[in-house]
C-alpha cells in the first residue's frame, strides 16, 4: 500500500476535506518533505493544470500522481451526471472526460464523486441510475485507453441519494454491465453507512481501487475513533496495493494533518 494526500487547488473547497490548499508547488512540496508516496490533486478543470509544471513538480519531489477528483464540476459549475437537462449531462461528462484525459497522461485515476449527482423532482432514482451507468460506461471506456480504471464512490446518505455501501454499488456494477470501474472506499462515507468496515472490505476484495484514509470525524486517521488496523488486515487479505489517500480536514491545521497522516499510515501498514 501506498501514501498519498489531498491538494486542492479550488478555493470553493476551503473548509472542506482537503488537506493543501496553499497551490500545487506548496501541496508538492509539503507531501515530499513528510513522506508522502504520491498527492491527489482536486483541480478546478483540466484547463487549469500545466502539464509540464506537473511534471516538473512531481519528478522534483520524487511523487506519483495517486488520483484526481471531478467534484469541481458540480462545486464549481453545477455540473453532473444526473440532472434532468441532456445537455448539462453532456458537458458534465466532458468536463469528466478531460480529467480522464488528463490524469491519464500521470498514471492516475479520475474521481466521480460528487459528480454522480441524486435522484429527486423529476428524475427517478432508476432514471439516475441509469444515466449514471450509461455515464460510467462511457467514462471507463475512456479511461482505459490510459490503462487506468474510473474510480466511482460511494458517499454517505447526506451527499448523494444513490448508492451508500460499497457491497450495494459492486453488485449494481456488476448487473449494470460497467467495466473497468472500480470503487473508491473513503473510510469516513463508509463509518456512516457500513455496519462493519473491514467486513465491507474483504467482501468487496477486488472491486477495490482506491482508498480515502479519512477518521470517523473526517480528520486525519488517528484523530477520530476509527479502529484502523482491522482494516488495514482486510486489505492487505484482499491483496490491496493502492493509496490510502488523505481527503481529510486540514485541522487543527494543515501540517498537523498530514504529519498525523503519515503517522498513522506507518503505524498501521508498517510502510514508508
Ligand atoms: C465527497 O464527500 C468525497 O468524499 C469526495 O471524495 C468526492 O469527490
Ligand atoms: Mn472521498
Amino acid at each position: 500500500m501506498k501514501s498519498a494526500v489531498t491538494v486542492s487547488l479550488v478555493p470553493e473547497t476551503r473548509g472542506g476535506p482537503f488537506v493543501f490548499t496553499e497551490g500545487l508547488a506548496a501541496g508538492c512540496a509539503a507531501a515530499a518533505a513528510l513522506g508522502f508516496d504520491a498527492v491527489e490533486i482536486f483541480p478546478p478543470g483540466a484547463g487549469a493544470i500545466n502539464r509540464a509544471e506537473l511534471r516538473g513538480l512531481l519528478d522534483r519531489h520524487g511523487l506519483k500522481l495517486a488520483a484526481m477528483g471531478t467534484g469541481a464540476g458540480w462545486v464549481v459549475h453545477g455540473l453532473n451526471l444526473t440532472l434532468p437537462d441532456p445537455g448539462r449531462r453532456a458537458e458534465a461528462r466532458r468536463f469528466i472526460r478531460e480529467i480522464i484525459a488528463l490524469a491519464g497522461d500521470f498514471g492516475g485515476s479520475a474521481i466521480i464523486g460528487s459528480m454522480q449527482g441524486r435522484w429527486g423532482g423529476e428524475v427517478s432514482r432508476d432514471q439516475a441510475l441509469g444515466w449514471l451507468a450509461e455515464a460510467l460506461v462511457e467514462l471507463g471506456a475512456e479511461a482505459a485507453r490510459y490503462g487506468v480504471p474510473l474510480l466511482y464512490e460511494p458517499l454517505n446518505r447526506y451527499e448523494t441519494n444513490l448508492l451508500h455501501q460499497l457491497g450495494d454499488t459492486t453488485r449494481w456494477l456488476e448487473r449494470a454491465g460497467i467495466t473497468n470501474v472500480k470503487l473508491l472506499a473513503d473510510l469516513f462515507h463508509m463509518n456512516i453507512e457500513e455496519p462493519d468496515l473491514a467486513r465491507a472490505v474483504r467482501e468487496a476484495g477486488p472491486a477495490i481501487g482506491h482508498v480515502h484514509f479519512a477518521d470517523s470525524n473526517r480528520r486525519a486517521m488517528g484523530f477520530g475513533h476509527t479502529g484502523i488496523a482491522p482494516v488495514v488486515t482486510a486489505l492487505r487479505e484482499i491483496g490491496y496495493t493502492g493509496y490510502l489517500s488523505a481527503e481529510v480536514l486540514p485541522w487543527p491545521d494543515a501540517m498537523a494533518a498530514a504529519r498525523q497522516t503519515i503517522t498513522a499510515f506507518r503505524q498501521a501498514t508498517g510502510l514508508g
